[in-house]
């Protein structure tokens, strides 16, 4: 039944048949992300890299009433290039496939959507979290809780300075999800390699992070783990110059009423103008550092488990 909803992309169809490695990937960060048509571009780049990594990209959306896990190229530009692309996260998954419209998967609906199609990793760029203010405008992203409950492995490079990472970080503890930093103490910031903050944990290979995983599996845990992967030292933006274009994009989402699911796509879109496209390279150099990473522990994953074709 639920299966009826799902269509596989070819090679993502052989890799399921053979119990191979695959990776999730979001279309969020491509409808509401980045500007066409470097969206489109950085999709397809992500996607070689994971298959150079040696193991199978499924980038997943919705359109015409389905799941797609793994998008075509005809798909794929359509997405890249459609104006009201729908936003799913959980609440909005279900009317999306029965209104027939086209949407993007941000990482809460990725996460429901892999796990339908018995994908265990996702890589993504950055996920969403505990809004600065949030203390008066309750805006928490339905990323958290969705990450204590659905059992992915989600590989960000941490949490934009656009939330209030302490309480990100409290939040994801509270729902008993394991943050992980990767090769460091340092939970990092997206543009910046450490926020500041401890992670809660740290693990240097994809194996322990992959065996982490089919442990909490083993234990009856339900729930995913995030895994915070440092952007790349030569594509770092030092917070002096990136901090002056957070605040202003937060004081002007502030002055025009920006809520609920709009606040996340006007702060990226603003950040990205004001720093006049200097924040665009360095996103797409950090989602294929965490594509890599997630090609690595999902090749672990068969590896520990054994292919379990399906
Ligand atoms: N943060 C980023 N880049 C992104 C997003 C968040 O740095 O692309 C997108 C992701 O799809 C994420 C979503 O799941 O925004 C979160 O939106 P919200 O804050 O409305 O839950
Ligand atoms: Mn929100």
């Amino acid at each position: 039944m639920t299966q009826d909803l799902l269509i596989y992309a070819p090679e993502v169809a052989e890799a399921r048949a053979k119990g191979t490695a695959i990776v999730a990937l979001e279309s969020t960060i491509i409808t509401h992300g980045m500007p066409f048509p470097q969206n489109v571009e950085a999709a397809r780049a992500v996607e070689a890299e994971v298959r150079k990594a040696g193991a199978t990209p499924a980038t997943i959306a919705v359109m015409g009433g389905k799941i797609l896990i793994g998008l075509t190229d005809a798909q794929l530009d359509a997405l890249g290039q459609a104006e009201h692309v729908m936003k799913l996260s959980r609440a909005d998954l279900a009317a999306c496939l029965v209104q027939g419209k086209m949407g993007a998967t941000t990482v809460a609906a990725t996460m429901i959507c892999a796990h339908l199609a018995g994908i265990d990793v996702f890589a993504t760029g950055g996920i969403g979290g505990v809004h600065r203010g949030a203390d008066t405008s309750f805006d928490i992203s339905a990323d958290l809780p969705e990450l204590g409950d659905t059992p992915v492995t989600v590989i960000a490079a941490g949490a934009k300075a656009i939330l209030d990472l302490p309480k990100t970080l409290e939040y994801l503890e509270t729902r008993g999800v394991p943050v992980i930093a990767y090769g460091q103490d340092a939970f990092p910031a997206f543009w910046s390699r450490d926020s500041g903050l401890k992670a809660p944990l740290r693990m240097d290979t994809a194996a322990d992070i992959a065996a982490a995983q089919l442990m909490r599996t083993r234990l009856g845990l339900p729930g995913g783990q995030l895994v915070a992967n440092p952007i790349p030292l030569d594509a770092e933006i030092a917070r002096e110059e990136i901090n002056p274009a957070i605040e202003q994009a937060l004081a002007e989402a502030e002055a025009q009423g920006i809520a609920a699911k709009e606040v996340t796509p006007f702060l990226l879109d603003r950040i990205l103008e004001l720093t006049e496209g200097r924040s665009l390279a360095s996103n797409i150099a950090l989602v294929l550092n965490n594509a890599r990473l997630g090609a690595a522990i999902a090749l672990e994953i068969v590896r520990l488990r054994g292919p379990q074709p399906l």
